[in-house]
Parts: C-alpha cells; structure tokens; sequence
C-alpha cells in the first residue's frame, strides 16, 4: 500500500489519516447523516436504488486511481481525499512568496479562507440540486451513468470543502458544513450563494452545456485555489481537478454528438440550410441556431462566476497568497504584481476600451480571459464536425459583455457579437440569442427517455467510445 492509497476501514474513506484524528472522524461521522439526508432529498429522484456502474477513487496516483463497479448510489463511499505532499513546498505568490506553505490557518486570513472555501462549496450540492430530475429523461444508459458519476463526483467536492471546514475552522467551520446542508438551488429564502448555481438545468442539452462551461469554471477557480499556500486546500484542489476533467469531456462530447446527430440528419434529408428550422425540427433533432443559444444562456452564466473585473477581494485573496491564479508557477513574472498591469475590457463612453490597470485588482479579469480561451478548443472540436457534414454554420462564444448581470457589463445591452444597443432595442431582439419558451418546449419535447442497452434518443449520437473500455451497448445502470 502506499501512502497514496485510500483507506477504506474507517466509515469514511480517506487518506489524510483519519483513523488517528477522532475529533474530526466525529464531527464527520455527526455530518454525515444530514448528508445522505440530502441526499436522498436532492439527489437524482428516482434512481437511488439502481444499481450505477460508476468509479470510486482507490488511490490519488495519477496511474490507476479508480476503479470501476456497480454502485447503488446512496451506498458510494464518498471519500476525503487529497493529493500527495510536495515536500519544501513554498508559497507561489503574494506578499508571503517564498516563504514555507501554512499547513494551519493564518490566523488573520481565517475569515477570507473561511469565505473561498464556503463558496467552493456551495457550488458543488447545487449542482447536484440542479440536476436531479434529469436522470428521467436521459437519452440512454450510458449518458444516464454519466450524469450519476458527475453527481456524486460533486457530492465528493462537498465533502472535500467540509473536511476542511471541520478540520481547521473549529466551530464556525462545523456552522457552515451545516449550512451547506441547508441551503437550495433556486430557493427563495435559502438560495446557493453565486447566480449560476440558482437557475435551472431543464433538459439534457443544458446539462451538456452546464458541465463544459461551468464546470470548466469550477476548473479555472480550482486551479486558482490549488495555487494555495494553505497547504490542505491546494491539496484537495489538486485532486478535485483530475475528476473535473471527467465532467467537462462528458459536456463535450455531449454537445458534440448532439450537434452530430443534427448534420447528419440533414445531410440524409438533403437539408442544407441550417436556419431551416421546422424542417430540421421536423427530423427529431435540435437545430444548430438553437444549440448555439443554449451555449450563449451557459457562457454568459459562466462568466459571471468570475466575479467583478475588478475586485478588492480577489486582490487580497491574492496578496494573502490564499488564491493564485492560472497556471501560477508557470506565470514569468515577480508573482506579487507589485508595478504590473493588466488590460481589462470596459465600456467607456459607450464604447468598448482597453485600460491598463493595476494587475492585483484585475485578478478575476484575468482569469477569465484564460477561461475564455479555455473554452475554444471544445467549440472548434463542434465547429469541425459540422465542418466534416459540409454544413455552412459555426457556434461560437459570444462577447463577454453579452447577457451579463455581474461586474462591468452588467448594466450593458451587447449583442453576442459585441455590438451595444440600447435596453429596449436589446430586449425586443433577445429571443435571436437566447432560448425562446418555444425553443424550450421543443427541446423539452425530445426528452424522452432511453433506457434499452445500445439504445439512444433521436437527437444524439452514441458516444466513440464506452466507459472503462465498455461498449457502448453495456448496461450501464441496471434500472432494478
Ligand atoms: N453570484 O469582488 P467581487 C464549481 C459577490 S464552480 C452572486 O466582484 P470576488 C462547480 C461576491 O461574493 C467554481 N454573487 O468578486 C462547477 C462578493 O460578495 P461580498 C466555484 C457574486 O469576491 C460546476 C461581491 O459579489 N468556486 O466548482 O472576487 C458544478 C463582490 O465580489 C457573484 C469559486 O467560485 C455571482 N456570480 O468573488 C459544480 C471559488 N460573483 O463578499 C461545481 C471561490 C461575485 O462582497 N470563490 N459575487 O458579500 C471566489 O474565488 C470568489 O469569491 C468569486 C468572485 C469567484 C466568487
Ligand atoms: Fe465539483
Ligand atoms: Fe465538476
């Protein structure tokens, strides 16, 4: 065994050596039941005792780590795991640059750590919240296994940010584990704390969007935290990010076998024009203008997560050496931002402006300019498959300004391809971006579930490959 490996002889899988800390096994063990509460509350409805072939982390070596079987999903050993120790490890960034990581929370950054990890958090059980009821409608058993392993890939993330809650932020950490319990996806009075995480996910074309773009966030803001000079956080960050490359192939390749299936329904049908809309519809499959607003509705929510352009907490964050940014340790620069500036997009006068500003204050700009870039490999890998059917159509990001509610665009009306209009002019024309409820409805009329091995909805193609070089006709969940 090495010191990689998971233990799976305390009630609670892990490798941070829980069978030797009883005060956090306790406070874990007394979360627990809230959790599968939960669980069972908000989790996939109707499919708690199915039996789901899933993954379970078995060590945190990159070679090997998981290993595959069947899972009722209440029964998954959710686990604490953290990636190894990097012996001498010292902080990357930020006024404590150079000196040794914190394996104890700094006192005077307790409130600021306390507040990053919370929203970390968060996100992960309102995801889940979000998209519980889609497991009825899944276009096959493959896909349907797909939704079950993000999902409880995410009920993991929760107890990943718990475990550090309880272990290092004494009782006010063992509040907000609580709290993480109680809070819910687009509830009124308890909502989850950051905007995405409270809209709907209502069909399976937005939960393949969902998992490209905002869980490609979750990989922009957990590359940032694994950055950390609190030791523990980047750690867990470190293995969070090996499961996230897992759900954003899954919204991917989602998108892309729904765009498949489109152009090659055309090209049987001899439809050329992607803008014939009722005769694509016509044919089971989603239109590309229509997949192309859905990714507008994603991108846009996405952004957003990024938060102020400019912002007095990220700098902190940053100055603290709490929060580093992309790819930190491979920046070539003094990593303290002492003179440096960045260039950020405004509005000015109407008109969109580059200004240089101080670095430190336009960490979040920066980030998610690298998530901008991030997500134009996956939209060209779509773009080449409508390319390989002939079909005269591209789907593109739109503008960053376009469809925003936080930071400097929020107060903007911009098309998605960054032209301003004015509020009133924006509003009449918003269906020609975004999902109408006809598009909806008839997107939400092609859910209908496929639940045959081998067997996938009209709208979708099989995937090249199956999971765990399973085919793609293997009984993926077994349906009691
Ligand atoms: N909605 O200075 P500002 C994932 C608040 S996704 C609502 O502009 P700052 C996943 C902000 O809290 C990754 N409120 O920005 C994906 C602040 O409030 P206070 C999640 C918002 O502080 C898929 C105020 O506005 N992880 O893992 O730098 C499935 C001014 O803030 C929003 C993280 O985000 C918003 N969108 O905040 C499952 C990492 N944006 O304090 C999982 C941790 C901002 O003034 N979070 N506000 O009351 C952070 O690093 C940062 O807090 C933020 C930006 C990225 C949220
Ligand atoms: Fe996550
Ligand atoms: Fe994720």
């Amino acid at each position: 065994m090495s010191i990689n490996d998971v233990s799976y002889d305390t009630s609670i899988p892990n490798n941070v050596g829980l069978h030797q800390d009883r005060r956090v096994l306790k406070a874990l063990e007394k979360w627990h039941p809230g959790y599968i509460d939960w669980w069972m509350d908000m989790g996939p409805e109707s499919f708690q005792a199915a039996e789901v072939f899933l993954r379970t982390a078995v060590t945190v070596d990159i070679q090997g780590w998981a290993k595959f079987d069947y899972v009722k999903m209440p029964e998954y050993r959710w686990g604490i795991l953290l990636a190894a120790k990097e012996e001498g490890r010292t902080i990357p960034f930020g006024q404590h640059k150079g000196e040794p990581v914190w394996q104890e929370v700094p006192g005077e950054y307790r409130a600021t750590l306390r507040r990053l990890i919370v929203i970390q958090g968060d996100t992960e059980p309102a995801s889940v919240e979000q998209q519980r009821f889609l497991g009825k409608t899944a276009p096959s058993l493959y896909d349907m296994r797909n939704l079950f392993q993000v999902n409880v890939e995410e009920g993991r993330h929760l107890w990943a940010m718990v475990y550090l809650l309880q272990k290092y932020f004494g009782r006010d950490g063992r509040q907000e584990a609580d709290d993480l319990l109680a809070r819910r996806s687009g509830n009124a009075d308890r909502p989850r704390m950051l905007g995405a995480f409270n809209e709907a996910t209502p069909d399976w074309l937005s939960f393949f969007m969902f998992t490209t773009f905002t869980d490609r966030d979750g990989k922009m803001q957990l590359e940032a935290l694994a950055q950390s000079g609190f030791d523990p956080l980047s750690r867990t960050c470190r293995f969070m990010l090996t499961e996230e490359a897992h759900h954003m192939f899954v919204g991917e390749t989602g998108v892309g076998r729904t765009v498949q299936r489109t152009c090659e329904a055309m090209n049987e049908a001899g439809i050329t024009d992607p803008y014939d809309i009722e005769a694509i519809r016509a044919l089971g499959v989603i239109d590309l203008p229509t997949i192309q607003k859905k990714a507008n509705v994603h991108i846009s929510l996405s952004l957003d997560l990024f938060g102020s352009e400019m912002s007095t907490n990220a700098a902190n964050a940053f100055t603290s050496g709490l929060k580093g940014r992309y790819k930190e340790v491979n920046i070539d620069d003094d990593h303290q931002l002492i003179n440096d500036v960045y260039p950020v997009l405004k509005i000015i006068d109407g008109e969109f402006k580059t200004v240089d500003e101080p670095a430190v204050s336009a960490i979040n700009a920066r980030l998610r300019d690298d998530y901008v870039f991030d997500c134009r490999k996956g939209i060209q890998r779509w773009n080449k498959i409508i390319a390989k059917h002939n079909i005269d159509f591209t789907i593109a990001a739109p503008h960053v300004a376009f469809h925003r509610k936080i930071g400097e665009f929020a107060d903007a009306s911009v098309t998605p391809t960054g032209e301003i209009l004015d509020k009133s002019e924006w509003q009449a024309r918003a269906s020609e971006w975004l999902p109408s409820q006809e598009d909806g409805g008839y997107i939400a009329s092609l859910m209908k579930p496929a639940t045959k091995p081998g067997e996938y909805a009209s709208w979708i193609a099989p995937p090249k490959m199956g999971i765990d070089n399973k085919p793609g006709d293997y009984e993926y969940v077994k349906l009691d």
